[in-house]
């Protein structure tokens, strides 16, 4: 294995109860003993705000005491002279900061400034992983490490579906809510795209609000399909928030920093006003009414109100991108005070619904922690309802003219997918694949504690596109690649309407055209939405330079991506049907000028580039983004630039070990 290093730490930097015992601890980043490095002794910055944190408690960023606690250690870690100085608070801050916030705040720093970008952290499933599994894989994980040696140890197996058995039916769903890698992802697109900060540009991104509208708006569409498959309906919004929750969520998950389990919800939980001095919250349900009251009036009449009560309109470029800030919010909302935190404080009523004035000593349920959101149901009706209200000011814009959607002289004769499964089939199944879990350990495993987990995975497929350029010239060309289902929860056919808001992105490429007929193959691997398996969960296996892996430099940003594995949808049995649909745009009207040599750009249609603008101009979700009131049927829709396909995906019920793609 690789050599760890042990750090040597100024004595004076060990909280009292530590410094009798060595000069020496093993540094959390590295274990075993191998080359010794000296940190510098520096005059450390006040840290006593970041410090208010009690050690052994959970941390979110939604709470707003936490929220300005990380700003100042985020403030803090992004002014240190060097990375020499970074190490060396850093190496202050591990054995007094609460371990959550340390982490949140180091891995914000190391991603924003520049001298950082090529150090390595480890994946967050691997620091925390009690945020991702079943804790009894932790007591076992014990065992095993203390019983067998290092190589000998067999993988601990993390069960399926262990959070509700048959009579829920939301657990038909659970393997998509509890992905491991799903929720790796949310928690890195949040990381990546921080709503607070005291260093303004860390936040100030390009396109971020329409960003996050975009990437919260595609999960919703792809659970709703994943939904649809498993024989439950679309999602119901919550948008009554006097009427009860119906869905309870029993998260049994152990948080080992809190030695704590996390707070379930039961079943028709009703939120309610908050009074929870320890958070310095204190938030009446009313609010969350104003708010949202507030933002649709934006919307109605298509201005916003500034601080300084002047209107200015949403316009029809930036109106999108203005509305996810404000709805989020971000400290880049045109005006938090009057607009407030409708979102965030959604999160945060629901993950306080068990315990609204603290009179129990809870803390937040899982809606509370972005690494954790997505295992809960509601999350996906508190969404919905958010993306219906982004919808509303969709349906204010007029709908593509023929000039966006056509692009002259290009014709899209077909598009079918060829694959293992047969022509215009996507064969799913489930996978059993490994993770290590030695980082996260509350104690110090000798070497690796492997566990093993089942996802949902499908059979590799090459999107086929003919396309007839008849415009006598080269041309390059945008190729936008969607799927969605066909019918309803009924079974009925979907409207127009219904079946753009349900277009899931499956990926986007550029192209170049020769004039006369051009035969397009592209590999379902190499999707602009995804990131590889190893990406997801950083292979312990492989080394840097290896296919599927990337460099260190690049990780952190590219750690953001939806995972690989939950591509397409688990499908059914039978086969659910899908419609596939492509698209070429002209690529003179979608291109940003930038160069993106060395950026981590290959999961950019939910993350973005680092350092970059968002690599397409057009509206995010483009062309399904607005209402076409004149289509009834997609059919209706099509341009010759554009064409379709039936499809099918069809799910086998066995479990298949992972195989290395060496
Ligand atoms: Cu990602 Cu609500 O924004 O969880």
């Amino acid at each position: 294995g690789e050599e760890k290093a042990v750090f040597e730490i100024p004595e004076h930097y060990y909280p009292d109860k530590y410094k009798a015992v060595t000069t020496t601890i093993a540094n959390r980043f590295g274990d075993d003993a191998g080359r010794s490095i000296p940190v510098r002794n520096i005059a450390l910055p006040n840290l006593s705000l970041p410090m208010e944190l009690p050690y052994n408690e959970q941390f979110s960023l939604f709470i707003p005491k936490h929220r300005s606690m990380a700003g100042k250690l985020i403030d803090i870690f992004m002014n240190m002279r060097d990375v020499e100085d970074l190490q060396s608070v850093c190496s202050f801050c591990q054995l007094r900061i609460n371990p959550y916030m340390f982490n949140y705040c180091l891995s914000v720093a190391i991603l924003h400034r520049p001298d950082t970008k090529g150090i390595n952290i480890p994946t967050f499933a691997e620091t925390f992983p009690d945020k991702f599994m079943d804790p009894k894989v932790f007591r076992k994980a014990r065992e095993v490490s203390n019983v067998v040696t290092s190589g000998n140890r067999l993988p601990v197996t993390i069960p399926v579906n262990y959070t509700a058995n048959d009579s829920e039916p939301e657990q038909r769903v659970a393997y998509f809510r509890e992905d491991i890698g799903i929720n790796l992802h949310h928690w890195h697109w949040h990381l990546v795209y921080p709503f607070d900060s005291a260093d303004r540009s860390i936040v100030n991104k390009d396109r971020r609000g329409e960003l996050f509208y975009y990437m919260h708006q595609q999960i919703i569409a792809r659970y709703n399909m994943e939904r649809m498959c498993n024989g439950l309906g679309r999602v119901v919004r919550y948008m009554n928030f006097r009427e009860p929750i119906a869905e309870g969520y029993f998260p049994k998950l152990d948080s080992q920093v809190a030695s704590r389990a996390w707070p379930p919800r039961f079943a028709d939980t009703t939120i309610r006003d908050l009074d929870r001095p320890v958070d310095l919250i204190r938030a009446d349900v009313s609010q969350l009414e104003t708010w949202r009251d507030r933002f649709i009036q934006a919307i109605e009449s298509l201005s916003i109100t500034l601080p300084n009560g002047r209107q200015v309109p949403l316009d029809e470029e930036r109106g999108i991108d203005q509305l996810g800030n404000m709805m989020e919010s971000s400290i880049i909302s045109p005006n938090r005070q009057y607009y407030g935190d409708f979102h965030n404080m959604g999160h945060v009523f629901i993950s306080y619904s068990h315990d609204p004035d603290h009179r129990h000593l809870e803390q937040f349920g899982v809606m509370g922690d972005s690494a954790t959101a997505m295992r809960d149901p509601v999350f996906y009706r508190w969404h919905s309802y958010i993306d219906d209200l982004f919808q509303l000011y969709k349906y204010k814009l007029s709908p593509y003219t023929d000039d966006k959607l056509d692009f002259a002289g290009i014709r899209v004769s077909s598009i079918s997918l060829e694959g293992a499964a047969g022509n215009n089939t996507i064969g799913t199944f489930w996978e059993l694949s490994t993770v290590d879990l030695a980082r996260g350990l509350d104690f110090t495993p000798r070497g690796s504690v492997l566990a093993r987990f089942t996802h949902l995975q499908h059979q590799e497929f090459n999107y086929v596109i003919e396309v007839n350029n008849t415009s006598g010239q080269g041309a390059m060309g945008t190729v936008r690649i969607f799927m969605a289902p066909t019918t309803n929860e009924n079974g009925e056919p979907l409207s127009f309407d219904e079946q753009r808001r349900a277009m899931v992105e499956l990926d986007k490429f550029t192209t170049g055209l020769r004039p006369g007929n051009n035969t397009i193959r592209h590999r379902s691997i190499d999707s602009s939405v995804t990131i590889p398996y190893e990406r997801t969960f950083r292979d312990q296996s492989a080394r840097p330079g290896d296919p599927g892996t990337t460099e260190a430099a690049d990780f952190d940003f590219c750690g953001c991506g939806w995972p690989h594995h939950m591509l397409v949808p688990k499908g059914t049995a039978q086969g659910y049907p899908v419609v596939l649909f492509a698209m070429v745009s002209n690529w003179n009207e979608d291109r940003v000028e930038q160069d993106l040599v060395g950026s981590c750009n290959d999961a950019a249609s939910y993350c973005g580039i680092r350092d970059r603008k968002y690599p397409d101009r057009r509206a995010m979700g483009f062309p399904f983004d607005r209402p076409a009131p004149h289509a009834n049927t997609l059919s209706d829709f099509l341009r010759p630039n554009m064409a379709i396909q039936e499809c099918s995906i069809r799910f086998t019920d066995t479990t298949r070990p992972r195989q290395q793609r060496r």
